[in-house]
């Protein structure tokens, strides 16, 4: 028999990596989706399962993480072997504009999990991941970041995370829970949000290219990230739920890179050099060369400006992790690089740009403004 696993946040990024990672290893996935008013399975469609066949091995159910009722429902139902409690209100900046609903969703929604699993007499069977993050170091208090570095969180969503993490340890000192923090930096793929940073700069690379968008207009450029592949980072949350011990872990590349040099070699994948000019929030770019021959940018056009509404109340400067206890107890090790994430990204993010060009060009109206 295989195992059986629950995934909050199966729709978000690391939901749909995950859910396709343990379909592969033969696993039954069970999945938490939130009631919206459109459609929001479209990272996970392609694992759709009618679930009227009895060799169905994917099943969604919804359900959110402020409804205990529903949690202890979900889980008695379920009895798995593994949860992945990834959902949460995951952007840091709109975490100041709604930080009580982060705070029930991020931090108390893994109570709710904890409680549930101790409540329904799981304890033993249940293994829990709670989705930690390297948002929890904030404040510089040492580089490279470990899981002995000391956290200085900085905006509502790191501080709610923080509850999350530490109730994490609690039940598992407490109760004996199998329960695992995976304290994660910052990853991407094609099918981040296009919110994130990351993602917002490799569309509008390519958007820009095709002559869809004007501008890139961005915050904080010397913000620096250590940015890996979700891919790689899904797998290290699997790893950690199969040792012999729970442990918390931290999962990074041990590169961290500025923002503004993202946007360079984004840029650069699509053959357009960028200089940037003027400091803070007076900071443009512009294109210094253009040289692939089916985009007709001229030199000096600017199409990089900073807009001081991405400041956030309070930043977080720099992250870098030092994934060593990872690399040594889990066999675990990144397998993408930098420069091959941001080239995955940009040609994704091209072929979205040129169905969209193709479709404006139909005479079809296109309204999606991200920012
Ligand atoms: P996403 O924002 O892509 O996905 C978040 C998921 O949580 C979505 O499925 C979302 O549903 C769901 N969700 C939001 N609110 C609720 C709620 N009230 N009840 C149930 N589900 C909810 O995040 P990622 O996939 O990037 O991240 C996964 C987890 O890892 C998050 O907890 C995040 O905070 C954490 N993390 C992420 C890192 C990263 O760099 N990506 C780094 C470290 C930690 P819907 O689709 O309906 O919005
Ligand atoms: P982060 O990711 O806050 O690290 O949280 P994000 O991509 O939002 O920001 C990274 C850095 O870029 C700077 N920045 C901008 N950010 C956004 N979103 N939009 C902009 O226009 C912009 N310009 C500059 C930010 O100020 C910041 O310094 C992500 C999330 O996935 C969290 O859930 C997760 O816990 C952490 O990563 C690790």
């Amino acid at each position: 028999m295989g195992k059986t696993a629950l995934i909050t946040g199966i729709t978000g990024q690391d939901g749909a990596y995950l859910a396709e990672f343990l379909l592969k290893k033969g696993y039954t996935v069970h999945g938490l989706k939130r009631r919206s008013s459109l459609f929001n399975t479209d990272r996970i469609d392609h694992l759709y399962q009618d679930p009227r066949d009895p060799k169905t091995k994917f099943f969604l159910h919804y359900g959110d993480l402020t409804d205990s009722t529903n949690l202890i429902r979900l889980i008695e139902t379920v009895q798995p072997d593994e949860i992945y409690n990834l959902g949460a209100m995951s952007h840091v900046h709109v975490s100041f504009d709604t930080p009580e609903y982060t705070a029930n969703v991020d931090g108390l929604g893994t109570l709710r999990i904890l409680e549930a699993v101790r409540i329904l007499g799981l304890t033993e069977k249940t293994k829990i991941y709670q989705a930690s993050t390297s948002e929890l170091y904030g404040l510089v208090q040492a580089t490279p970041q470990s899981e002995t570095t000391p956290f200085y969180p900085r905006s509502p969503y790191a501080v709610a995370k923080l509850y999350g993490y530490w109730i994490t340890v609690n039940y598992r000192e407490a109760y004996g829970m199998f329960a695992c923090n995976g304290i994660l930096f910052n990853h991407e793929s094609p099918i981040r949000g296009e919110t994130f940073v990351t993602r917002k700069i490799t569309r509008a690379v390519a958007r820009i290219a095709l002559g869809l968008q004007d501008q890139l207009y961005l915050g904080n450029l010397e913000a620096k990230r250590d940015w890996g592949h979700a891919k790689d980072y899904v797998e290290a949350m699997w790893l950690m739920l199969q040792q012999t011990e729970p442990q918390d872990f931290v999962i990074a590349t041990g590169v961290s890179t500025k923002v503004r040099e993202f946007v360079r070699l984004a840029f650069s994948e699509v053959g357009i050099e960028i200089e940037f000019k003027g400091a803070n929030e007076e900071e443009k770019g512009y294109i210094k060369a253009c040289h692939h021959p089916d985009f007709q940018l001229p030199a000096g056009k600017q199409i990089v400006a900073v807009d001081p509404r991405y400041f956030r109340p309070a930043e977080v400067d720099f992250l870098l992790g030092d994934p060593s206890k990872a690399k040594r107890e889990l066999g675990w090790n990144p397998k993408y690089e930098l420069h091959e994430l941001i080239k995955e990204m940009v040609e994704s993010d091209m072929k979205e740009a040129k169905m969209e060009d193709y479709l404006r060009k139909g005479g079809y109206r296109i309204h999606k403004n991200y920012e």
